[in-house]
């Protein structure tokens, strides 16, 4: 990856706007040739998913199948036994994943099972997979807890613009965020920060989403762009999908505001046609999530992306 001295973190939102009102092939075209000055266009990064701790979170998104605010069909689960993530993990690994994000229904991690998911970093990372651990918002002591275990990212996403988040989350604010993003960064660990549309957001929450994201005083490493999936029992289950052309579009603003940062096509892609991931690829996302289960939402099949990436001539990445 070419380093970028003169990454830009002072866009305006108006900006960001008139990228995505360029006419399709020219705002595609602008991210396509930036997407190549920084990656090798025809390799994506692949990570799988798990889910260490499954379903009643005390946080209201309204997205979300794992909060206890909504009647969804799903089992709680309590944490992971280590060896069961491990056993998860050589899975992944031999199925060709370079990166295991794992991924609990926290507010913030508890005390008493904090030493648990340290010991599952460390023993991940000592399989030579990178690690990424996703479990709401952490202290400092905690942060660099994960620091010193090994940890290589931590997810953790704004998910919508500033203006927006009240209508989508209101147990936790997005300095709350902010804050949590700024530990990680002291603590030394990467950050996938991104977020999700087809809320029934507007355009210009989406350049806000991506205004804040590209205005972080280090772009994140990682930027996980999510489809909405539209969840039985959650408030927004009947939600307005969101235009794929325009879907297309969010990623190659993210690519343009992000230039040397992984754009990941992240969740939702199990309702997107093959044309239409081709042309988020063609537009700057360079890293997936594989595997047939997100957290407690189906992904494509393995079988499936294998072809899709022939189709293309894509290669994985090799980290
Ligand atoms: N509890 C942690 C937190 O919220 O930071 C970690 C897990 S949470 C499931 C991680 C991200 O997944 C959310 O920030 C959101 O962007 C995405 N997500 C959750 N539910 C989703 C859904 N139904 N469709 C698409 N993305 C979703
Ligand atoms: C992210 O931005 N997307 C992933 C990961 N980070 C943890 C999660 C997607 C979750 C989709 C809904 C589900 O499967 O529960
Ligand atoms: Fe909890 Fe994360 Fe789901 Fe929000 S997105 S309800 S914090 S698991």
């Amino acid at each position: 990856m070419n380093q970028v001295a003169d990454l830009r973190h002072d866009w305006q939102r108006d900006e960001i706007v008139a990228m995505f009102e360029q006419p399709f092939n020219d705002l595609l075209f602008q991210a396509h040739s930036l997407h190549r000055q920084h990656f090798d266009a025809n390799s994506v990064q692949i990570s799988t998913l798990l889910s260490i701790k499954t379903g009643g979170c005390p946080e209201d998104c309204a997205y979300c199948s794992q909060s206890a605010h909504y009647k969804v069909e799903l089992e709680r689960e309590k944490l992971m036994p280590l060896k069961q993530v491990i056993t998860e993990a050589q899975k992944a690994k031999a199925s060709g994943a370079t990166r295991f994000c794992m991924g609990a229904a926290w507010r913030s991690p508890p005390k008493g099972e904090f030493p648990r998911v340290l010991e599952m970093v460390e023993q991940v990372k000592a399989m030579g997979m990178e690690t990424c651990m996703t479990l709401g918002m952490l202290d400092d002591q905690q942060a660099s807890a994960l620091g010193d275990a090994g940890l290589d990212y931590y997810n953790h996403n704004l998910d919508t613009s500033p203006d927006f988040y009240g209508d989508i989350i209101t147990t936790r604010t997005y300095d709350d965020r902010l804050d949590t993003l700024g530990r990680v960064r002291d603590a030394g660990i990467k950050l996938c920060c991104g977020g999700i549309v087809g809320l029934g957001e507007s355009r210009m929450d989406r350049a806000g989403l991506l205004q804040q994201l590209a205005n972080l005083p280090e772009h994140p490493e990682s930027v996980p762009i999510n489809m909405l999936v539209q969840v039985e029992g959650t408030p927004l289950s009947d939600v307005e999908s969101i235009d794929a052309l325009e879907f297309v579009r969010t990623i190659a603003v993210a690519r343009l505001l992000m230039p040397a940062s992984m754009v990941r096509l992240s969740a939702g892609r199990s309702d997107m046609s093959d044309e239409t991931q081709a042309l988020c690829f063609f537009a700057g996302a360079n890293s997936i999530f594989y595997g047939e289960h997100l957290l407690t939402t189906d992904n494509p099949a393995v079988n499936h992306d294998q072809q899709l990436f022939s189709n293309l001539g894509i290669e994985p990445m090799s980290t």
